[in-house]
C-alpha cells in the first residue's frame, strides 16, 4: 500500500498564500428580475444619505416610491430572493405588481447614512438651529432621485408608518414639486400630546427600552436589561422612569436629557409638534392621513394633522382613513383585532381598493374606479367600512352622565359622589401581570383587553347603562368631562368607552359578557388648567378634567350596554404620578409616592360624564 512518503507533494492549485476573501466581491446580477442599486445621496450641507433604489427589470416611466427611515433602510429588503416581490414585504409586493421602483432611506445619522442623529429632528427655526431638517432632507433626495434613476417618470410618491409617517409629513413641509402623492401612516405627530412618549402628560415607560435602542448606537441599540420578565414589577421595584434612566446609563442620551428635562408642554413639545407645523405651512400635495382606531403608539397624530389642516381649508387634498388596526397593521394582513374578527383582510383589501389607486391617480395619472372618499373610518361594530364627506360624522357632542348605584344614562344625575383609594404602591396595571413590553401579541391588542377583570379592583369605578333597547351609533371623538376631587395635589385620570356585550352571544361565545374598550386615555391632573404651566391640586377641592379621547365609529347595539370606567393609574405603561405635586415626575422621590381618596362627582355642579358624538340613527352613516 502507498505510504505516507509515497503521497503526491503539494502543487500550487493546493496552496492559499493570499486571503480566500476577494478583495471585492462582485455578486452575479442575471436571474434577477430587478436591480438593487445603493447610493449615497448627499444632501445641500454635504452629508451623504444612504438609499437602496429597487428598479424592476426593463422599468420605463415608473413612479418613485419612497420611505425614509430610522430603522435601516437595508433590512426593508430581502437580500436571498430573485424576484422583487419576494424581495419586499408583503405591503411592498402590492406595489411592486403595481409597477414602482421603490426606494428606502437611512435618514441622517442612522445606519448607513452620515451626519448627525437627532431624535425626530425639529423642522430648522429655533429647536434646529442648522441648515438641514427632514425637509431639506427630502427635497434633497427626491431633486436626486429624479435627475438620476432614469427609469422613473420623475414623480414620486412618500410613504411610511409611525416614525416614517413623521418623515412623510416632514416633507410635506416644504415639499419638492416632484412629490405627487403622500401617506403618513399612524405618524407621529405630537410626543407629548398623544402619539408614543406622553399621554396628556403622562409619560409612556415602555419608550425606555427605545431610548437606549435607537439612540444609543448609529445601528441598533440594545433594551435595558432587567431582572426577570415582569415589568409590572421591575418598573414598580425602580420607582420612577429617572431612575431607570440612571440605572441604565441614559445621562449619555441627549433625547433622553432633553425630554426628561421637558416634562411639560413647553416651547420644547410646541416647537415640534408637527399639527402646528402643517397648519402653518399647509402643502397642496394630495395626502392620506391614516392611523389605526386602536393604535397603540400613535392614535392621536394622524387625525389631529387632518384637522389641523382642514381647518385651514385644505380639505380637497387631505383624506382621512382610521382602520380597525394596531399600530402600523396596515401594512400587515388585518383579518382580526383583539376579539374582534373582520370580514376579509381590512389592510390588503384598502391597500389594494384605496391606497394604491390613491397614489395611481397622482403618480401614473390613472383614475380611481371610484373617487377617493373624503373620509374613510372602519365601523368595526357593523363589520365595514364607512365614507364620509366630512369628520367627525356627528354634529354635536351628547354627555352620558355618570349615575348612582354605578348607573350610567343620558339624563341628568342626582347629586353625589363615588371614591376610590388610589395607591401607588398598587398601580392598576394596563394588562395583567406578569406584563412583559415585548410581549407582541399582548402590545398590539391591549387596547381591546377584555376589562371584567378590572371590575372587582376597589380602585376603578365602573359605570354601567341599563341594557340598551335601540342601537347608539358614535361617530366622531368622545370626550371626557370628569369633575373631581382628591385629598392628593397631582393625580392621574384614565378614562376608558366600553362596550358591555351581552352574556351570551351566540355565534362567537368568547365574547359574552366581554367589556370592550372602544376609546381610552390617560389625563394627568396637573395640566388641567394649562399644558405648558402645571399646577398643584388644591386638596378636596373639585376640579375639571375634560380631555378628547380617540375617535370611534361605533355602534352600540341593543342587548349591549355602555359603560364608563375610571381609575387613577395604567401601569406599567405610564409612569405612577407620584399625587403630590412635584416640579418633575420622573425625579420624583420615594416619600412624593403618598395614597389619594378620589372622589368623583355626580350631578349638579359635577356632572361627570363622557361626552358622546351620538348619530341620530336615520342620519348615520352607512
Ligand atoms: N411608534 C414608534 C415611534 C415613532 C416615533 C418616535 C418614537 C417611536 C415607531 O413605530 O416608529
Amino acid at each position: 500500500g502507498a505510504t505516507a512518503a509515497q503521497a503526491q507533494a503539494p502543487d500550487a492549485s493546493m496552496i492559499q498564500l493570499g486571503s480566500d476573501i476577494p478583495a471585492k466581491w462582485k455578486k452575479p446580477e442575471a436571474g434577477y428580475d430587478f436591480v438593487r442599486r445603493e447610493a449615497m445621496i448627499p444632501m445641500r450641507d454635504g452629508v451623504k444619505l444612504h438609499t437602496v433604489i429597487m428598479v424592476p427589470n426593463q422599468a420605463r416611466g415608473l413612479p418613485m416610491l419612497l420611505e425614509r427611515t430610522p430603522y435601516d433602510a437595508d433590512n426593508f429588503v430581502k437580500k436571498d430572493q430573485l424576484t422583487l416581490r419576494d424581495t419586499v414585504g408583503a405591503a411592498g409586493r402590492e406595489w411592486v405588481d403595481d409597477g414602482y421602483i421603490l426606494v428606502y432611506q437611512d435618514i441622517r445619522g442612522k445606519y448607513g447614512s452620515e451626519g448627525k442623529y437627532v431624535m425626530t429632528r425639529p423642522p430648522i427655526g429655533p429647536l434646529n438651529p442648522t441648515k438641514t431638517d427632514d425637509t431639506t432632507d427630502a427635497w434633497d433626495t427626491i431633486d436626486w432621485l429624479i435627475k438620476n434613476v432614469p427609469e422613473s417618470n420623475q414623480r414620486v410618491g412618500m410613504i411610511g408608518s409611525s416614525y416614517d409617517g413623521w418623515t412623510v409629513t416632514m416633507a410635506l413641509l416644504g415639499p419638492h414639486p416632484a412629490l405627487k402623492a403622500a401617506a403618513p401612516e399612524s405618524p407621529m405627530i405630537d410626543g407629548w400630546m398623544g402619539d408614543d412618549w406622553f399621554h396628556y402628560g403622562a409619560f409612556r415607560q415602555v419608550n425606555m427600552d427605545y431610548f437606549s435602542g435607537q439612540t444609543s448606537k448609529t445601528g441598533k441599540g440594545e433594551k435595558t436589561p432587567r431582572a426577570g420578565g415582569d415589568d409590572y414589577q421591575a418598573f414598580l421595584d425602580v420607582g420612577t422612569a429617572g431612575n431607570w434612566a440612571k440605572q441604565n446609563g441614559f445621562d449619555q442620551l441627549g433625547f433622553w436629557n432633553r425630554l426628561s428635562a421637558h416634562p411639560a408642554y413647553d416651547a420644547f413639545w410646541q416647537g415640534q409638534a408637527l399639527d402646528r407645523a402643517v397648519a402653518a405651512k399647509p402643502s397642496s400635495v394630495p395626502t392620506m392621513w391614516l392611523q389605526g382606531l386602536w393604535d397603540q403608539e400613535d392614535i392621536y397624530g394622524a387625525i389631529t394633522a387632518w384637522e389641523a389642516l382642514k381647518a385651514k381649508g385644505k380639505a380637497g387634498n387631505n383624506h382621512l382613513v382610521l382602520g380597525p388596526w394596531y399600530h402600523s397593521q396596515v401594512n400587515r394582513s388585518a383579518e382580526r383585532l383583539g376579539p374582534l374578527k373582520w370580514k376579509g383582510d381590512t389592510a390588503a383589501d384598502f391597500r389594494r381598493d384605496v391606497l394604491i389607486p390613491f397614489f395611481n391617480t397622482h403618480l401614473k395619472d390613472r383614475k380611481p374606479a371610484e373617487p377617493t372618499p373624503p373620509v374613510l373610518v372602519y365601523n368595526g361594530s357593523e363589520n365595514r367600512w364607512d365614507k364620509f364627506s366630512d369628520w367627525p360624522g356627528a354634529t354635536s357632542l351628547t354627555p352620558i352622565y355618570l349615575q348612582a348605584d354605578a348607573g350610567l344614562s343620558f339624563q341628568a344625575a342626582t347629586p353625589g359622589e363615588d371614591s376610590y383609594v388610589s395607591d401607588p404602591a398598587k398601580p392598576v396595571p394596563f394588562l395583567a401581570p406578569p406584563i412583559s413590553f415585548s410581549e407582541r401579541d399582548r402590545w398590539t391588542s391591549w387596547l381591546l383587553q377584555d376589562q371584567r377583570p378590572l371590575t372587582t379592583r376597589t380602585d376603578v369605578l365602573s359605570y354601567k347603562s341599563p341594557v340598551l333597547t335601540s342601537a347608539v351609533t358614535v361617530q366622531g371623538s368622545p370626550f371626557a368631562d370628569i369633575y373631581a376631587k382628591t385629598s392628593g395635589s397631582d393625580g392621574d385620570f384614565v378614562v376608558k368607552l366600553i362596550d358591555v356585550y351581552p352574556a351570551s352571544v351566540a355565534e362567537q361565545p368568547e365574547m359574552g359578557g366581554y367589556e370592550l374598550p372602544v376609546s381610552m386615555d390617560i389625563f394627568r391632573g396637573r395640566y388641567r388648567q394649562s399644558f405648558e404651566h402645571p399646577t398643584a391640586i388644591p386638596a378636596g377641592v373639585v376640579q375639571q378634567y375634560k380631555f378628547r379621547l380617540p375617535p370611534v365609529n361605533w355602534v352600540f347595539k341593543p342587548g349591549h350596554r355602555i359603560m364608563v370606567q375610571i381609575q387613577s393609574s395604567l401601569f406599567p405603561l405610564y409612569d405612577r404620578n407620584p399625587q403630590t405635586f412635584v416640579p418633575n415626575i420622573f425625579f420624583a422621590k420615594p416619600e412624593d409616592f403618598q395614597k389619594a381618596t378620589i372622589s368623583v362627582q355626580r350631578g349638579a355642579a359635577g356632572a361627570s360624564a363622557v361626552l358622546l358624538p351620538v348619530v341620530p340613527a336615520s342620519t348615520a352613516v352607512k
